[in-house]
């Protein structure tokens, strides 16, 4: 995993990229007070399933067309709309609508893209499934980062270990999940092409709204193929050099489960930066942590060979894991930096 600061041209693409947004967001909004200007049905409450560019795919939550999906503009000063978020909308004539109005979001995950940009991934969501396989091979410390993501959000995480099927008897995969199990995790262990333990990964995905995560490659879609064999999902092989994947899914698209719930594919990452988080609360997202903190002999205290430190103590004593102890000062001392994955 390299890691690098921003160059004057990094951040020179990253405004590029903003101001792309904005006009993006600008053409949706023209096009949504063209639409406005004709005959609208009245208001009724939608659910974004995608969203493409400047369009949404809402489906319709509403008696007489529920589960109908349908092309949306956002009106402007909605801010950034999300798979996952429920919105009111407007059904136009032929068809296109207009989303009005987003409902309050229960949770929102976020993480930074490689521009430094905020963007959201997903709203509503209760669970972040976080997908790993032995191939291709997992990063430790990009695990930590996902947990931290969700603890922060609120949102309950767990870990996916995919590609059973795969695993060699010497493989270290399965002492790394375990560790993570340890922590108190819930861990499932499944292969999406033998079919091995799907009914336990299905059985612990009912009645919530879950989101796959991971590096790309490790099967999230693959997963949800499994789970849903009517639906069509594109599935990427791996690159044969370097055993990485491909980057097929390429935006988040949220599908319903048969026994209740729902389940959104997200686009492999390319990069984990943490930048919008306070160096002061990332301790909360390692939770075992945590309730260290403020109990070292010095307010300041940075938890590294300070005396009197506290998580030092709990090091020494076999309280905490000497690598989550590591994984938190890494990150906290790269927190302007990005985990580059591919
Ligand atoms: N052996 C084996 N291969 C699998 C399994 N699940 C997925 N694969 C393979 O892994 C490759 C990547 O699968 P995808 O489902 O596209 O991975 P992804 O995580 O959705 O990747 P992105 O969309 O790029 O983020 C494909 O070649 C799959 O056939 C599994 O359980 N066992
Ligand atoms: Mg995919
Ligand atoms: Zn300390």
């Amino acid at each position: 995993m390299a890691k690098r600061n921003l160059t004057r041209q990094q951040k020179w693409r990253i405004q590029k990229k903003q101001e792309a947004y904005l006009i993006r967001a600008e053409k949706s909004a023209l096009k949504a007070s063209s639409l406005e200007d004709g005959e609208l049905s009245s208001e009724q409450e939608g659910l974004i399933i995608a969203h493409y560019g400047q369009t949404l795919q809402v489906e319709s939550l509403a008696d007489e067309t529920k589960g109908q999906g349908f092309r949306c503009y956002a009106r402007t000063n909605l801010g950034p709309l999300v798979t996952g978020d429920k919105v009111i909308w407007r059904a136009g004539k032929d068809q296109d609508g207009v989303v009005i109005a987003i409902q309050p979001r229960s949770s929102l995950l976020s993480r930074p893209d490689k521009f430094r940009a905020l963007k959201p991934v997903a709203a509503n969501i209760d669970v972040i499934g976080i997908v790993i396989a032995s191939q291709p091979e997992p990063h430790p410390n990009l695990i930590d980062r996902y947990l931290v993501a969700a603890e922060l959000s609120g949102i309950q995480p767990a870990l996916i270990l995919n590609k059973t099927d795969l695993l060699a008897p010497d493989s270290e995969v399965p002492a790394l999940i375990a560790f993570y199990e340890a922590l108190g995790y819930p861990c499932i262990r499944v292969s999406a092409s033998s079919g091995t333990q799907m009914g336990a990964l299905r059985t612990f995905l009912v009645g919530k709204t879950s989101v796959l995560v991971g590096q790309s490659g490790v099967g999230k879609s693959s997963l949800i193929q499994a789970l849903l064999p009517e639906e069509t999902l594109k599935v990427g092989g791996l690159s044969e050099a370097v055993a990485k994947g491909t980057h097929t899914t390429t935006t988040a698209y949220l599908y319903h489960l048969p026994e209740g719930g729902d389940l959104v594919d997200s686009p492999g990452i390319r990069e984990f930066g943490l930048w919008h988080i306070e160096e002061k609360e990332l301790i909360d997202g390692f939770k075992e942590l945590r309730r260290y903190d403020g109990h070292c002999r010095f307010r300041d205290c940075k938890h590294f060979q300070d005396p009197g430190c506290a998580l030092t103590r709990a090091v020494e004593a076999g309280e905490v894991s000497p690598a989550r102890r590591d994984s938190y000062l890494l990150i906290r001392d790269t927190l302007d930096e990005v985990d580059i994955l591919i």
